[in-house]
C-alpha cells in the first residue's frame, strides 16, 4: 500500500495524516446528521451545520496549536473545533443544553463552541463580531511583545502566537470585517482570516450582495487548502502581518433547520455542489490513490458512527440546568452588584471636577496600576499631538 499520494505529494501529507483528516471530517459530518435527527425529535434546540466546510476546517487546524494560538471560529467550524480537540460528547452536551455542557453550562446556542484549555473563545450570535474579538486578541499579543511588564501578567503569551478567525462570505459585507482589516493591516497584527465562502448568506447568493476579493491565499478546499493554510499561517506566525485565506466551499444542507434551501437553490446548483462534497471526494481520492481500501474506510466509518451514538446517548441522559440557577454567571457567581454591599451614599470631597477631568484621573490611576491597560479609539493617535492631549495623557 502507498504511504503518500500523488495528488497530495506537494503538500507532504502522509497516509496517516490524510486518514486522520478524513476521520475528523467524517466525524463532523455524522455529528451534524445526528444533531439534525435530535432536532427533528425535539431533543436538541437548534441546529446549524458545518457540512461542506469540513476540508478547509481540518486543513487550517493542522497548522495551528490548540492551547497556544487563539481561536475565534464561527458556527460552521465544527470540524475545526473537533480537530483542535473538542469531543463529540462536548458538542452533544451543547446541542441538548445540558448542565455539564463544557462551553457554557447549556446557556449558549448550540454550535457556539468554546474551550478555555484549547483557547477557543466564546462567540456572540451577531455574525462578524468574532472578527473584532480576534483582532483584539492579536493586538494584545502585539502589545505584550513590546511591553515586558504587561507580558509578565499574561503567562499564556507566546511571541509567535496567532489569532485564527473564520467568517462566512456574508459577514464580509459588514463593517466589523473592514474595520478589522484596516487595523490588523495597519499594525501588522498576527491574524489568520479564513473566509469560508459557500456563496450564500442564508438565501442571498454572493453575487447579489458581496464581492469579497481581498485575497491573499485563495484555494478550492477539496484540492489544496492544506498547502494554502500552511503558507498563510507561516506568514502570520513570522509576524509579517495578517493573512486571509479565501476558501471556496459548499453548503449542501440548508442554512439551518429553520431554512429550506430548495426554495431558492435550483436542482442544478444542488447537484453541482454535491459533486464537490469534500468528505466524499477525500474518500474517493484515498481509495484511488491506494492509500486506503473501501473496506478500511467502511470500518473507520462504522467506528465513528458507534462513537457518535455513544456520545449522543450520554448527552441525552444528562440534566438540563436547574431553574434556580438561572441567574448564575449572568454577572458573577460571587458578587451581587445589586446587594446591600454596594448600597453606600455618595461621599464627596475636594473641589467639584468636570467629567473629562475625572476620566483623566481614573485612567491615570488604572494605567499606573496595571500595565495591560491601554487606551484606543478613533482619535487617540491624533490627540497625542493635538490640543486634546490633556484629556487622555497623564
Ligand atoms: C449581524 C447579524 N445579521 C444577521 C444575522 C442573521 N444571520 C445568521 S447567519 C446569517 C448568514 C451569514 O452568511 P455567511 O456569513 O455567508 O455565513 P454562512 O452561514 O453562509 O456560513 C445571517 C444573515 C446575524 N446572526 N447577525
Ligand atoms: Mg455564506
Amino acid at each position: 500500500m502507498a504511504t503518500t499520494s500523488q495528488v497530495f505529494e506537494t503538500q507532504k501529507l502522509s497516509r496517516d495524516a490524510l486518514l486522520s483528516a478524513y476521520r475528523t471530517m467524517y466525524l463532523s459530518r455524522r455529528i451534524d446528521d445526528k444533531e439534525i435527527q435530535l432536532k427533528r425529535q425535539n431533543r436538541a434546540f437548534f441546529q446549524i451545520n458545518g457540512v461542506g466546510h469540513e476540508a478547509v476546517n481540518v486543513a487550517c487546524a493542522m497548522h495551528l496549536k490548540p492551547g497556544y494560538d487563539w481561536f475565534f471560529p464561527y458556527y460552521r467550524d465544527r470540524a475545526f473545533c473537533l480537530a483542535l480537540g473538542m469531543t463529540p460528547l462536548d458538542m452533544f452536551l451543547g446541542s441538548v443544553g445540558d448542565e455539564s455542557d463544557p462551553c457554557s453550562g447549556g446557556r449558549q446556542m448550540p454550535s457556539h463552541w468554546s474551550s478555555k484549555p484549547l483557547h477557543i473563545v466564546s462567540q456572540s450570535s451577531p455574525t462578524g463580531t468574532q472578527i473584532l474579538h480576534a483582532v483584539g486578541a492579536a493586538e494584545a499579543s502585539w502589545y505584550y511583545a513590546q511591553i515586558q511588564e504587561a507580558a509578565e501578567l499574561a503567562p499564556s503569551f507566546h511571541a509567535d502566537e496567532v489569532a485564527y478567525v473564520s467568517l462566512g462570505d456574508g459577514a464580509t459585507s459588514e463593517g466589523e470585517f473592514w474595520e478589522s482589516l484596516n487595523w490588523a493591516s495597519n499594525r501588522k497584527l498576527p491574524v489568520f482570516y479564513v473566509v469560508e465562502d459557500n456563496a450564500y448568506a442564508i438565501s442571498v447568493p454572493v453575487e447579489m450582495a458581496r464581492d469579497p476579493r481581498v485575497v491573499v491565499f485563495s484555494e478550492d478546499v477539496a484540492d489544496s487548502s492544506h498547502e494554502a493554510a500552511a503558507k498563510a499561517v507561516a506568514y502570520v506566525r513570522k509576524r509579517q502581518g495578517p493573512a486571509l485565506l479565501h476558501a471556496h466551499v459548499i453548503r449542501p444542507y440548508s442554512h439551518s433547520l429553520s431554512d429550506d434551501e430548495r426554495l431558492y437553490k435550483s436542482e442544478e446548483v444542488r447537484q453541482a455542489e454535491a459533486k464537490r462534497d469534500p468528505v466524499a471526494r477525500l474518500a474517493r481520492t484515498l481509495v484511488s490513490e491506494g492509500l486506503a481500501t473501501e473496506k478500511e474506510l467502511k470500518e473507520l466509518q462504522a467506528a465513528v458512527d458507534l462513537e457518535i451514538r455513544g456520545a449522543a446517548d450520554k448527552a441525552l441522559a444528562g440534566e438540563p440546568p436547574k431553574p434556580e440557577k438561572i441567574s448564575l454567571y449572568l454577572y458573577s457567581p460571587i458578587v451581587d452588584p445589586s446587594s446591600e454591599l454596594f448600597d453606600h451614599p455618595a461621599k464627596s470631597h475636594g473641589e467639584p471636577k468636570t467629567m473629562v477631568d475625572l476620566i483623566h484621573a481614573c485612567l491615570k490611576v488604572e494605567m499606573a496600576r496595571d500595565p495591560r491597560v491601554v487606551v484606543f479609539s478613533e482619535d487617540v493617535a491624533d490627540s497625542s499631538h493635538e490640543s486634546e492631549l490633556h484629556k487622555v495623557k497623564g
